[in-house]
């Protein structure tokens, strides 16, 4: 996770570590410390060595494997400046056709997929660099969610992850063309920012110590987080809590899955700015429906995923009783503290570390364990929370409905629901700008408006390859729902609790 903090000093040492292929000379001025305002008088052009320095005896850089139809360096070793003359090709088909569902812009005009369908509401990675770029040094994938509906969609904006950036000294490859630090100023490098991080999971704890990247002296820190979709809906409020956002260390507790971009700016004594910007991605295991809308504090809004297998009416067993159906799962009975009893589907309860950070969590610690499903986040008119519902090993080759209720308030709300599967965001439905627009109308128990959203199919396999505890949800297939007898739309009723 962490890289060990370089600090690397040229000056008067130019030529030796010039040698060691630590870091280039610098384009001009007096770079020898000798005093003499000039140049070193061996090197004529200082930023073209006529030989190749040798012996280069440093860690090849990644990118130089990753890619394999980039030039291979001369003699196979560490990335200099006069190496980097011949940084990796851009792969640009520049004019060409995008081609469709790589999330590449092989075509370099700056959008990726374009032109390309697509099901509406699915995610996908992207790449928002050329494509020799993607997956080179700092440069990470985004994601990009496929807009419009019916015959008419394509691949929104590719948003999120790293694109390539200006080089600085921070022991990353920020440009992405293989070479770390190829910057003719990089000659001290004091900064070492993560080239990854380690996933963490909803409700629990994630600490960032910022003096593994830098451990001068500093006059402050500064933490910024952008989440995902649900605190794009949200904002101001945001899903998560941050703690120490200017100290040295920050606490980041999410309460959703997703991928999170996260930049310290350090101010150092001397009055340097530097930066590292980086993704720590939380994911929850097996399946995770998530849900958020965009009023709230007078609007009530629910969630509720249905079990597999059958076609029984939301809310009550019947459709004109009252007694709470066990096979759909939602707030009277899918919390800790419900009133009713806990669905049994036949799964195995999780440890109780998986909740008990949530709200819930005191509840669920009096029973002892996370049960399967659970709704362990409940927003009841809370401004800026969402709801979900998690089961960590979903059962293989079965198909959970998920849908959403306006429980109370009055007006148009806009519910956003995002889709995850072993901690991947495959799917988000009434994101703008598809959002829903005839969701208005409010009725307690199975009265008022549903939203099917979609059905979501798990592949569940039998090891837990990951490590994080679980069998693996290997694979989710989404079938987003429409009103019955059409091929696109949202699926919106008012006062019908039938499946
Ligand atoms: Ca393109
Ligand atoms: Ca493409
Ligand atoms: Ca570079
Ligand atoms: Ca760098």
């Amino acid at each position: 996770m962490r890289r060990p903090l370089l600090r690397l000093a040229c000056s008067l040492a130019a030529l030796a570590t010039l040698a060691l292929g630590a870091c280039g000379p610098s384009a001009s001025g007096d770079d020898d410390d000798d005093g003499d305002g000039g140049p070193t008088p061996i090197d004529a052009d200082p930023t073209r060595p006529d030989a190749p320095p040798t012996p280069i005896d440093a860690t090849p850089v990644d990118a130089v494997t990753a890619y394999p139809d980039a030039e291979p360096f001369a003699d196979g070793g560490a990335c200099t400046d006069w190496q980097c003359e011949n940084p990796l090709p851009t792969n640009c088909d520049i004019g060409g056709e995008d081609i469709c569902d790589n999330g590449a812009d092989d075509d370099c005009d700056g959008d990726v997929d374009e032109g390309c369908g697509c099901q509406a509401g699915a995610v996908q990675s992207c790449f928002r660099g050329p494509p020799g770029s993607r997956g080179v040094g700092a440069c990470q994938d985004g994601q990009q969610t496929c807009q419009g509906s019916g015959e008419f969609t394509f691949w929104g904006p590719c948003t999120g992850g790293i694109a390539p950036n200006e080089e600085s000294c921070d022991t990353l490859d920020n440009d992405c063309d293989g070479c770390v630090d190829d910057n003719p100023e990089c000659c001290v490098v004091e900064l070492a920012c993560p080239s990854s991080m380690p996933d963490g999971q909803p409700f629990q704890p994630y600490v960032i110590d910022g003096t593994m990247f830098y451990s001068g002296a500093t006059t402050s820190w500064s933490w910024t987080v952008v989440g995902g979709p649900c605190d794009v809906l949200l904002a101001p409020s945001t899903s998560y809590t941050l703690a120490g956002q200017n100290t040295s260390q920050l606490t980041f507790t999410p309460t959703l899955s997703g991928d999170y971009t996260i930049t310290v700016t350090i101010v150092t004594a001397d009055g340097q700015t530097l930066t590292c910007t980086f993704i720590v991605h939380i994911g929850g295991p097996g399946l995770r429906v998530e849900l958020c809308w965009d009023r709230t504090g007078a609007t009530d809004i629910d969630l509720h995923v249905h079990r597999p297998g059958t076609t029984t009416p939301w809310f009550t067993t019947q459709l004109n009783n009252s007694t709470v159906n066990p096979d759909d799962c939602y707030y009277r009975n899918c919390k800790a503290g419900s009133t009713s009893q806990l669905p049994n589907w036949g799964y195995a309860n999780s440890p109780l570390a998986q909740c008990s950070g949530g709200p819930e969590g005191a509840q669920w610690t009096l029973l002892g364990y996370c049960r399967n499903p659970r709704l362990d986040l409940d927003n009841i008119i809370t401004v800026g929370k969402p709801e979900n519902i998690n089961i960590d090993v979903p059962a293989n080759n079965a198909t959970y409905r998920t849908m959403v209720h306006y429980y109370s308030g009055t007006g148009a709300v806009h519910p956003l629901v995002n889709i995850y599967c072993n901690g991947t965001l495959l799917g988000t439905y009434g994101q703008a700008p598809d959002t829903l627009t005839n969701f208005t109308t409010s009725g307690s128990f199975g009265g008022g408006n549903m939203w099917r959203v979609v059905d979501v199919t798990t592949q569940v396999g039998t090891t837990d390859g990951d490590g994080d505890g679980f069998v693996d949800t290997t694979g989710c297939t989404l079938t987003p729902l429409h009103p019955p007898g059409m091929t696109s739309g949202y699926w919106v009723t008012n006062n019908d609790r039938s499946y």
